[in-house]
């Protein structure tokens, strides 16, 4: 039996002396040297005693070796789980023993905080650094540039990515070989990538869009990729003039649209702009065509399904909406009630089904049920409406969401912690509009009975617990909370109401 992920996108450029990653100081990493150094890691991860199926959990920088550790497991029949470099320790500590991680990877500088987690949770521990050191790039050393291989079926697992769920626990998106390849393949053509093609890749690589969305896009076509730390407008804007395609979050657009070097000369070379992971305003596609000459392409996925749909590489590029299902994927808008599929131009829940879509909730038999349903179909627990050209618009969410920057935010996540502060009888937090994010966090605290509550201290208790940008920007103090008849927090007048809190001066 073959490896599916890596015979199909990784492996078919091994020996290949073609550039892969072209790094800010100028090194270039060909596909050949790239394969070398996951191979030398599969070699050790091997090594330290890890079997197919073992977890592997990453909390590591960006780096060629991050994305090599990723090739490494596929290629030893490990199942890649990346973590967001924000997250604390509390945080981390869950995602460790929930997915049973047999190892876990972290910078240097997180290692003593994380030893103590690792040894109670039963897991070797090694350190990765962003520089590309650390133990396991040590014992990687000793091992050959070439690795047998495990077999690996279609349906075997190949990663675990977490999303945060409306009750406040995180859910272990189970992510199968063949999720990530056929969504890989069906990319690349819809986007009519060649090997001649250079991706700027900004963003980070511990979610969907950047590990597999991006990269594995890149490998489906062998092109190379402008491979950044993180998004530094600088470096892009010095970048483009080299580069043919770009793929990010809305904020990167309007950060590049906020500077006077982001010119239609500056972008000639260029033939494709990505945007996805949160709504790109009208306002802000307008803005890039007026500019730019180009029209931005809006495609629409989640961490469960990778990408569902997307606007048209050769048709009409339609602001405002995610375009069409992906070939492969179906997707219905269905009554949030009965399930029954509504007609066109009707608002209901989006439901998806096809070969992108996850294999459910690991050790969550009950959420896996209600959201993944028997016949295949996944409802995401976006709102939308298709309309009678075909198009998919997003209308809004039924789950508790708010996306900051492309970041996912839980609002329970946060009001569990405030709920539980000294001085707060209860908490409310909901998203509003914020000029650079898109939306922001903000916290509406209600003071228990003659209490006034220290917002500082607040501030400084969430900080311990919850990654930096789930933080809320701001606290607010309200008498009472709105509800409706049925004791239901009325989150859209909380949201009414303080929606110009971070209004563009
Ligand atoms: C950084 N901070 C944030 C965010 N990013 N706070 C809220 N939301 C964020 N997204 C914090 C920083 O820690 C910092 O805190 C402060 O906010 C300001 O940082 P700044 O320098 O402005 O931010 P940055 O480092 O430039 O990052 C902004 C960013 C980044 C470039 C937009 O967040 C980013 O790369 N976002 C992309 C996320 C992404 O890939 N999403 C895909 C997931 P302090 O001031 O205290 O230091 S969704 C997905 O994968 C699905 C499948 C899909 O459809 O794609
Ligand atoms: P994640 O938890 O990272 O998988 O986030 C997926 C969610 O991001 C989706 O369910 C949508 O709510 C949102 N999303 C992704 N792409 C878009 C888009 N182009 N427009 C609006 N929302 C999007």
């Amino acid at each position: 039996m073959a490896n599916h992920l890596y015979d199909s996108l990784f492996g078919i450029h091994a020996g290949k002396e073609t550039p892969f990653l072209h790094l800010p100081d100028g090194e270039v990493i060909t596909h050949g040297a790239f394969l070398q150094t996951a191979a030398r890691l599969a070699g050790a991860l091997t090594a330290l005693g890890l079997k197919p199926g073992d977890r592997v959990a990453v909390q590591v920088q960006k780096s060629p070796q991050a994305l090599a550790l990723c090739v490494a497991c596929a290629q030893a029949g490990l199942v890649f789980l990346p973590l967001n470099t924000g997250y604390t320790v509390d945080e981390l500590s869950y995602f460790i023993e929930n997915s049973g991680a047999s190892l876990v990877v972290c910078d240097a500088s997180a290692q003593a905080g994380l030893a103590p987690v690792a040894t109670q949770l039963g897991a070797a521990l090694e350190t990765l650094n962003a520089d590309g050191s650390g133990t396991l790039t040590e014992r990687a050393e000793s091992f050959p540039p070439a690795f047998d291989t495990v077999p690996r079926a279609p349906d075997d697992l190949a990663a675990f990515l977490y999303t945060s769920g409306t009750t406040g626990r995180s859910k272990g998106a189970m992510l199968t070989h063949d999720n990530l390849v056929s969504n890989a393949k069906t990319l690349a053509d819809l986007w009519q990538f060649t090997k001649d093609d250079v991706l700027i890749h900004a963003l980070p690589i511990f979610h969907l869009h950047g590990l597999f969305v991006a990269t594995n896009v890149a490998l489906a076509t062998g092109c190379s990729m402008i491979f950044h730390p993180r998004f530094d407008l600088d470096q892009v804007i010095a970048a483009l003039p080299s580069a043919t395609a770009m793929m990010g979050v809305p904020t990167f657009y309007t950060r590049l649209l906020g500077d006077a070097r982001f010119t239609r000369e500056l972008v000639a070379g260029m033939r494709l702009f990505i945007s996805g992971s949160a709504p790109l305003l009208a306002e802000t596609h307008a803005q890039f065509e007026a500019r730019t000459g180009h029209r931005i392409l809006e495609r629409y996925g989640m961490t469960e399904t990778s990408m569902n749909t997307s606007n048209p590489y050769e048709g009409e590029r339609r602001a405002g909406t995610v375009g069409f299902p992906l070939p492969g994927v179906e997707l219905k808008i269905t009554d949030p009630d009965t399930g029954a599929t509504l007609p066109t131009d009707t608002v209901g829940q989006i439901e998806v089904r096809g070969p992108n879509v996850f294999k459910g909730y690991w050790q969550m038999p009950e959420k896996t049920a209600a959201e993944l349903r028997d016949d295949g179909f996944f409802i995401t627990g976006d709102l939308g409406r298709v309309d009678a050209d075909g198009y998919v618009h997003i209308v809004g969410r039924s789950k508790d969401l708010i996306i900051s920057g492309g970041y996912n935010i839980y609002p329970k996540e946060i009001e569990l912690v405030l709920d539980d502060a000294p001085g707060v009888l209860e908490s409310a937090v909901i998203g509003v509009p914020h000029p650079d994010f898109g939306e922001t966090v903000l916290g509406v605290l209600v003071p228990a009975p003659g209490q006034t509550p220290d917002l500082d201290a607040i501030m400084a208790l969430v900080s311990n617990s919850l990654a930096r940008f789930k933080h809320p920007r701001k606290l607010v103090l309200l008498d009472e909370l709105p509800r409706n008849t049925m004791g239901k927090v009325q989150k859209n007048l909380l949201r009414d109401r303080y929606q110009g809190m971070f209004a563009k001066p």
